[in-house]
């Protein structure tokens, strides 16, 4: 009896596991893959009702008395990648189902396993191969993938991804946040196809403070009996040979001489990793990241982190950024500025803007979406919130360019918030040992007796870098002049000012006293007081403007002055610079100027 109940536990167990997605595959970009990018069927279900109309088996009527009320054919087309709101004018605001369909044809090879990737589905996905329900998977901005080996015809296929951009109060974001709530399948598609016995997942980096040895893991997926895999950059002079064990988990560890990255001189490795079945090639590139007392040390050499906060979204045209030459617009404002850092707000990027950025010399902070109000007394929702680091840390553990993973982003103080936290700070150090750890915090408390800002959160104590964001002369009041204002936030470590600003329209002045002419001057200004406050910060290692460019919020209601835009860029949506720009393009070269000895 005891048998058998566990049995049934153990299947419906099973069950549910399955229906939920795997972590995608380290390296996607070099598989052996085929894109489903382009135009897909669309059906808008807007009281998601297509659950139980069975859209997603994509019937025809079979006899004279039959008709079915949904259709994909001759209707909408929706690009992929790209978010919905921005396709459809009818749409913009759009928070609810939409179902998507593409035809492939595929030769499968008994040989092969076959696999679907999504760069990202906001929010909700649920993924059907020929009628039938592959798995689901929730959170807008991670990777994932499902195996499609079995349920896939050699030939004729068709797949149908119910998404779903509802906002609920136990998601990751929760109900309310500032940014577009842009739905739909927003990054790219792809079939990927592996040997039988496929490398899963590696991890190569440097050794945490190691400026030398590397390790080197490695996770098969099929492997029964133990393989030998071929780790090599031959640039570097590295031929390792690592032999996995029966579960196809191997690692290593040696010492190489290298040329380490910098943001100078951005220096990437090829690599080249052979199995006995397959071999997966990508650019790697070795630094050292760790922090002494106050100071953060790229290579051993302390250095200020010149930041921009970037969205997912370019200046000119709206909705989520997705292409390569998407990426390279925004990095190169990233780079004009004179930033050698980006803080990705409040979400990862596409991932082929994390590689170009790295190409590009720019160290890399990224934190999963634990925006504000998280309810984090429910288990589900932190449970949710650890998912994402991992696939967020699966995704970009091997860009030397990330040195920063920041867990939340001005959550509220509670028991069950610190205890998420402090959870997710562990799990982080677990998983990857050799970048920092960080969060931004918007709690500082004025000290009346001391006249200074402090930061009392119990989580900030298990931090590597402590970040906090302040809005002086925006949100909050200058409580002395800007030389005289006083910060002793973290004082015994690193400190970013992560986030500061205020709103203003290109074009328009205003005046330098008042907040409400939304004009460039008050703005600027705000800036040079900042500029002057940041002088007096002995641990400040890294500052961050809110933000470089304004971005879509429907936070931002005034109808003439934001128009549904969050308008505290440095640069305006059409990409024209305010003359706060200007402000922080000056100190950046000061900040940045070798320090004469
Ligand atoms: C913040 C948030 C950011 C907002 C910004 C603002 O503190 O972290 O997501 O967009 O302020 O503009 O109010």
């Amino acid at each position: 009896m005891i048998r058998s109940i566990l049995l049934a536990a153990m299947t419906i167990l099973l069950a549910v596991f399955h229906s939920f997605s795997q972590t995608a595959m380290t390296n996607v970009y070099g598989r052996n893959k085929t894109s489903l990018n382009g135009k897909w069927e669309a059906i808008i279900d807007q009281f998601s009702i297509g659950t139980e109309m069975g859209i997603f088996r994509n019937r025809k009527p079979t006899k004279p008395t039959e008709f079915l009320e949904y259709s994909f054919e001759n209707g909408l087309r929706l690009d992929v990648p790209g978010d919905f709101n921005s396709q459809v004018t009818e749409l913009k605001l759009y928070e609810s189902s939409v179902w998507y369909k593409k035809d492939f044809q595929l030769k499968k090879s008994t040989d092969k396993r076959y696999f679907i990737h999504f760069g990202a589905v906001n929010y909700l996905a649920e993924v059907y191969l020929n009628g039938k329900l592959l798995g689901r998977h929730e959170g807008g901005f991670f990777p994932f993938q499902f195996e499609m080996t079995n349920q896939l015809n050699n030939g004729a296929n068709f797949i149908v991804v119910h998404t779903n951009n509802a906002r609920s109060a136990d998601a990751i974001p929760s109900l309310k946040f500032d940014w577009w709530n842009y739905g739909g399948i927003t990054r790219e598609v792809f079939i990927v196809e592996t040997p039988a016995i496929y490398l899963q997942d590696y991890t190569i980096q440097l050794e945490k403070n190691s400026m030398k040895r590397i390790f080197a893991k490695i996770q098969l997926s099929g492997a029964t009996s133990k393989q030998k895999i071929n780790v090599e950059i031959p640039d570097a002079k590295i031929k390792q040979t690592v032999t996995t064990d029966e579960n196809g988990f191997g690692e290593i560890s040696f010492d190489a001489k290298l040329q380490l990255w910098n943001t100078k001189i951005p220096k990437l490795y090829d690599l080249v990793i052979s199995t006995p079945f397959e071999t997966i090639k990508e650019r790697i590139g070795f630094r050292s990241i760790q922090t002494r007392g106050t100071e953060i040390l790229l290579n051993g050499e302390p250095v200020f982190l010149a930041g921009s906060n970037v969205h997912d979204e370019i200046a000119q045209r709206e909705g989520r950024a997705y292409s390569e030459a998407d990426a390279a617009q925004l990095l190169r404002e990233v780079k004009k500025l004179g930033s050698n850092f980006i803080r990705f707000t409040h979400y990862p990027p596409f991932e082929p803007m994390v590689r170009m950025a790295e190409e590009m010399g720019i160290m890399i902070w990224l934190e999963i979406p634990a925006w504000q109000k998280i309810n984090f007394e429910n288990p589900k929702t932190v449970a949710l919130g650890e998912n994402m680091l991992r696939d967020l840390i699966a995704r970009d553990k091997n860009r030397c360019a990330v040195i920063l993973w920041s867990v939340a982003n001005e959550t509220r103080v509670s028991p069950a918030r610190n205890k998420a936290l402090s959870g997710y700070i562990d799990l982080v150090r677990q998983l990857d040992n050799t970048r920092l750890v960080t969060a931004a915090f918007d709690n500082i408390k004025y000290e009346e007796q001391t006249r200074t800002y402090k930061l009392n959160d119990p989580v900030a104590d298990k931090l590597d870098v402590v970040s906090v964001n302040k809005y002086f002369g925006w949100y909050h009041q200058w409580t002395d002049s800007p030389e005289n204002m006083k910060l002793e936030i973290a004082p015994d470590r690193p400190f970013i000012y992560s986030e500061f600003g205020a709103e203003a329209q290109f074009g328009q002045d205003g005046d330098t006293e008042n907040a409400w002419t939304w004009g460039e001057l008050y703005q600027e200004k705000l800036y040079k007081d900042h500029v002057k406050m940041f002088a007096n910060i002995a641990n400040l290692r890294g500052v961050s403007p809110w933000v470089l460019i304004d971005f879509k919020s429907p936070y931002r209601m005034h109808q003439r002055q934001q128009d549904y835009w969050n308008r505290k860029g440095l640069i305006s949506d059409k990409g024209f610079y305010k003359k706060a720009w200007y402000v922080m393009y000056d100190y950046y070269i000061k900040m940045q100027m070798p320090i004469k000895k």
